[in-house]
Protein backbone atom coordinates (compact mmCIF):
# COMPACT_ATOMS: atom_id res chain seq x y z
CA UNK A 1 0.00 0.00 0.00
CA UNK A 2 1.61 3.10 -1.03
CA UNK A 3 0.53 6.43 1.03
CA UNK A 4 0.60 9.68 -0.67
CA UNK A 5 1.68 12.97 2.08
CA UNK A 6 3.35 13.17 4.49
CA UNK A 7 0.40 13.52 7.47
CA UNK A 8 -0.72 10.45 5.45
CA UNK A 9 3.22 8.94 5.84
CA UNK A 10 3.78 10.20 9.80
CA UNK A 11 0.18 8.63 10.99
CA UNK A 12 1.04 5.07 8.66
CA UNK A 13 5.18 5.36 8.97
CA UNK A 14 5.05 4.85 5.46
CA UNK A 15 6.62 7.19 3.16
CA UNK A 16 4.34 9.15 0.71
CA UNK A 17 5.14 8.67 -2.77
CA UNK A 18 4.16 11.14 -5.10
CA UNK A 19 3.18 12.62 -8.68
CA UNK A 20 3.91 16.15 -10.50
CA UNK A 21 2.75 15.94 -13.46
CA UNK A 22 2.03 18.56 -14.76
CA UNK A 23 3.36 21.04 -12.13
CA UNK A 24 6.80 22.04 -14.24
CA UNK A 25 4.60 21.92 -17.64
CA UNK A 26 2.39 24.89 -16.73
CA UNK A 27 5.18 26.47 -15.46
CA UNK A 28 5.85 28.58 -18.38
CA UNK A 29 9.22 30.21 -19.05
CA UNK A 30 12.12 28.53 -16.74
CA UNK A 31 12.52 30.59 -13.46
CA UNK A 32 14.31 28.44 -11.23
CA UNK A 33 12.53 28.63 -7.82
CA UNK A 34 14.72 28.15 -4.71
CA UNK A 35 12.98 27.26 -1.20
CA UNK A 36 14.65 27.54 1.69
CA UNK A 37 15.12 24.68 4.51
CA UNK A 38 12.91 25.27 7.55
CA UNK A 39 14.95 26.91 10.57
CA UNK A 40 15.86 23.84 12.69
CA UNK A 41 16.35 26.38 16.25
CA UNK A 42 14.40 24.77 19.17
CA UNK A 43 13.66 21.84 17.47
CA UNK A 44 15.14 18.37 18.77
CA UNK A 45 15.91 14.91 16.84
CA UNK A 46 12.56 13.13 17.81
CA UNK A 47 12.36 9.99 15.51
CA UNK A 48 14.62 8.18 12.50
CA UNK A 49 13.16 5.46 10.43
CA UNK A 50 13.69 4.13 7.32
CA UNK A 51 10.91 4.36 4.47
CA UNK A 52 9.73 3.05 0.80
CA UNK A 53 9.40 6.37 -1.20
CA UNK A 54 8.98 5.15 -4.62
CA UNK A 55 6.58 2.29 -3.75
CA UNK A 56 8.94 -0.55 -4.87
CA UNK A 57 8.78 -2.27 -0.95
CA UNK A 58 12.36 -1.03 -0.06
CA UNK A 59 12.72 1.31 2.29
CA UNK A 60 15.35 3.60 0.78
CA UNK A 61 14.97 6.87 2.54
CA UNK A 62 16.03 7.81 6.09
CA UNK A 63 13.70 10.07 7.46
CA UNK A 64 14.50 12.11 10.59
CA UNK A 65 11.77 13.66 12.56
CA UNK A 66 11.88 16.66 14.66
CA UNK A 67 9.85 18.48 17.16
CA UNK A 68 9.93 21.88 19.13
CA UNK A 69 8.14 22.31 22.66
CA UNK A 70 5.41 23.72 20.37
CA UNK A 71 4.46 20.43 18.74
CA UNK A 72 5.29 21.76 15.19
CA UNK A 73 6.86 18.83 13.46
CA UNK A 74 9.99 18.83 10.83
CA UNK A 75 11.05 16.18 8.44
CA UNK A 76 14.17 15.76 6.51
CA UNK A 77 14.15 12.93 3.78
CA UNK A 78 17.54 11.46 2.73
CA UNK A 79 18.41 8.79 0.06
CA UNK A 80 21.88 7.52 -0.63
CA UNK A 81 23.48 10.13 1.75
CA UNK A 82 21.59 12.70 0.07
CA UNK A 83 19.11 15.01 1.53
CA UNK A 84 16.14 15.39 -0.96
CA UNK A 85 13.02 17.10 1.11
CA UNK A 86 12.33 18.24 4.02
CA UNK A 87 8.83 19.31 5.55
CA UNK A 88 7.33 21.58 8.10
CA UNK A 89 3.70 20.84 9.97
CA UNK A 90 3.07 23.52 12.33
CA UNK A 91 0.51 22.33 14.75
CA UNK A 92 -1.52 25.78 15.07
CA UNK A 93 -1.78 26.04 11.33
CA UNK A 94 -3.81 23.58 9.53
CA UNK A 95 -3.00 25.13 6.09
CA UNK A 96 -1.17 27.98 4.38
CA UNK A 97 2.62 28.55 4.08
CA UNK A 98 3.50 27.27 7.54
CA UNK A 99 3.02 23.98 6.36
CA UNK A 100 4.97 22.47 3.32
CA UNK A 101 7.33 20.26 1.55
CA UNK A 102 9.88 21.00 -0.43
CA UNK A 103 12.17 18.89 -2.15
CA UNK A 104 15.10 18.99 -4.90
CA UNK A 105 14.32 17.39 -8.27
CA UNK A 106 17.42 17.04 -9.55
CA UNK A 107 20.04 16.82 -6.47
CA UNK A 108 21.49 20.02 -7.23
CA UNK A 109 21.15 20.91 -3.38
CA UNK A 110 18.70 23.17 -4.57
CA UNK A 111 14.93 22.88 -3.23
CA UNK A 112 13.12 23.94 -6.28
CA UNK A 113 9.94 21.84 -5.66
CA UNK A 114 7.05 23.08 -3.28
CA UNK A 115 4.48 20.93 -2.15
CA UNK A 116 1.28 20.92 0.20
CA UNK A 117 1.37 18.63 3.17
CA UNK A 118 -1.65 16.37 1.49
CA UNK A 119 0.52 16.45 -1.63
CA UNK A 120 1.97 13.53 -3.61
CA UNK A 121 6.03 13.45 -3.45
CA UNK A 122 8.35 10.73 -3.97
CA UNK A 123 12.37 9.90 -3.81
CA UNK A 124 13.87 11.64 -6.91
CA UNK A 125 15.50 9.39 -9.40
CA UNK A 126 18.56 11.12 -9.19
CA UNK A 127 19.43 9.80 -5.79
CA UNK A 128 19.73 6.28 -6.82
CA1 LIG B 1 11.49 2.16 -2.27
CA1 LIG C 1 17.18 21.15 -7.40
Amino acid sequence: MIYRSIRQYLLCKTLAVLTFAGLLSAAGPAVAAQFTPPDLEGFKLHDERDADGDGDGKNETRLGQYLNSNGDSIVSFTSNGRLWAWSLDTRDDESGPRNYVIRDSNCDGIFDEVYGLDDEFHVPDCTQ
